[in-house]
């Protein structure tokens, strides 16, 4: 069985030069794919210079171009080399490879595993309350209109089974940020697919800068409707 870490980047140098090893050493033998934007601060550099111990690839994208369309190149990617399990995962340390054994444990009998923050009461270290309510408030919005069955509908550390990406048309998706995540989410359990929460904790970044925004979040309020609607299939 054939593993893929996909890791969007975006001015992460420092962060994934700690995160790649911290995989390779949870889980001996899976490859990582980081697609990168361009990242002013070398990330790419930095990544390809590690890439020689193998197993290591990188997707350069010429400049900023958004998570979500960054995590469609990687599973695109992964489907067209053959990988059975792939994994989304954020570079910024907030997601802990030491988890990554638990998702693929629940992946022999699931399609699509999903890290929730939210499963025993809350599992989140250094965010401001704002930024909980925040995610909660979102959580509890995408929850009530989408009737997604999850706990952490937002939730960007997964696993799925490649049978899922190959059931979604990865040329419809065209959101980012939260508003990914949920599509990603909904898609799959419309198409029958068997969806499964563990429980993570989730760590607030400390080094480089956020990419959340009031886009990101706009979005994430439409993209719960064009579901529901059948608007975005
Ligand atoms: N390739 C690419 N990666 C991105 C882009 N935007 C964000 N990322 C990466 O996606 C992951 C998640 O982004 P974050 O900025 O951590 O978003 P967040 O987790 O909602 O917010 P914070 O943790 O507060 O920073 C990180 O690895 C980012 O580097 C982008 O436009 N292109
Ligand atoms: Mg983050």
């Amino acid at each position: 069985m054939r593993t893929l870490i996909v890791i969007p980047t975006y001015n992460e140098k420092q962060n994934i030069q700690k995160l790649i090893p911290r995989i390779k050493k949870a889980m001996p033998g899976v490859h990582v794919l980081v697609v990168d934007d361009g990242s002013p601060d070398g990330t790419a550099k930095a990544v390809k210079a590690m890439a020689k111990s193998g197993g290591i690839k990188v997707i350069e994208r010429p400049g900023k171009m958004g998570l979500g369309t960054a995590y469609v190149d990687g599973f695109k990617y992964a489907v067209a080399h053959g990988y059975d399990y792939i994994f989304e995962m954020d570079a910024d340390l907030s997601h802990n490879p030491k988890y990554l054994p638990d998702f693929m444990k629940e992946a022999k009998s699931n399609d699509l595993v999903i890290g929730s923050r939210y499963i025993n009461g809350v599992s989140v270290v250094n965010w401001p309350i704002r930024r909980l309510i925040l995610s909660k408030f979102a959580n509890f919005y995408a929850r009530f209109i989408t009737g997604l069955p999850l706990t952490d509908c937002t939730s960007g550390f997964k696993c799925y089974r490649r049978k899922v990406l190959e059931a979604i048309n990865l040329d419809d998706i065209h959101s980012d940020g939260y508003a990914f995540q949920i599509e990603m989410h909904y898609k799959a359990l419309k198409r029958g697919f068997k969806l499964k929460e563990i429980p993570i904790i989730f760590v607030d970044r400390h080094a480089g800068s956020s990419k959340m925004s009031k886009r990101v979040m706009t979005e994430a309020a439409i993209i719960v409707w064009k579901l529901k609607l059948g608007i975005t299939k």
